[in-house]
């Protein structure tokens, strides 16, 4: 039997769900439970916050899991990525107020930024050379700016409609994301057959959307 980590309530949960039922994969729903059987397949869905996810994935307490490149990179092990899902893309991205000048990412030399994801911000900045005074906040991070915590910010973007109400400007793109499947490096044999069948499901149901 193969158990899969998905996100209990978020952005992921209905993508997720939706794409195991595409593959024909029946079971009972369970918005209230820690995880569900399926009836028709070897599959157990567990049902977690999605940080916890690639954890649980790399310790083997979950075989699979369905979570975003951004909360699995910043987790520090992108090795688990199996291949990606193409829903829930969203971009990681740099951005200060409105009327602060930038030219480029010079600018925020010495500058305070305030982020969820220090880690990949972290890397990004060393790359371009910059050192920044990083503050980890783990939400509310669009307005650290008027509050006066921070004179920049790194934060996931969708459509930019939170940026632009929070009075701030994009300028940067330092990660681009999407959900991926994951997988444990150690699955038996029996578990990685069970995988490589559930990875052709969901690879037919991709081009059947297309
Ligand atoms: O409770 P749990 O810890 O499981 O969930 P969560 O609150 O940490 O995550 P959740 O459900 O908000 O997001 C899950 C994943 O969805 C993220 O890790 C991303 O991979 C992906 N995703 C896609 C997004 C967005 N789009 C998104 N727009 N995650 C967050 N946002 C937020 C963003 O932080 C900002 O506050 O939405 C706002 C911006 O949206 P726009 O459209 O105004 O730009
Ligand atoms: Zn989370």
């Amino acid at each position: 039997m193969l158990r899969l980590a998905i996100q209990k309530s978020g952005r992921l949960s209905e993508d997720s769900l939706n794409l195991i039922r595409e593959c024909g994969i029946s079971f009972l729903a369970a918005s209230n439970k820690l995880k569900t059987e399926a009836t028709n397949f070897p599959l157990e869905i567990l049902y977690l916050r999605d940080d916890d996810i690639p954890g649980y994935v790399q310790d083997g307490v979950a075989d699979l899991g369905i979570v975003g490149q951004n909360v699995l990179v910043e987790a520090g092990f992108p090795e688990l990525e199996v291949e990606g899902l193409g829903f829930s893309k969203c971009r990681l991205s740099l951005a200060v107020p409105r009327a602060a000048a930038y030219d480029s990412i010079q600018d925020l030399q010495g500058v305070s930024i305030a982020t969820s994801y220090p880690q990949i911000l972290g890397d990004y900045l060393r790359e371009k050379g910059v050192e920044a005074h990083l503050h980890t906040i783990s939400g509310s991070v669009e307005i650290a700016p008027s509050i006066g915590l921070a004179e920049a910010i790194c934060d996931i973007v969708s459509s930019g409609s939170t940026l632009l109400g929070n009075g701030l400007r994009e300028v940067e793109t330092v990660f681009r994301s999407e959900a991926v499947l994951i997988a444990n490096q150690n699955l038996n044999a029996e578990k990685k057959e069970l995988l490589e069948q559930l990875q052709f499901r969901m690879q037919a149901v991709r081009r059947a959307r297309r």
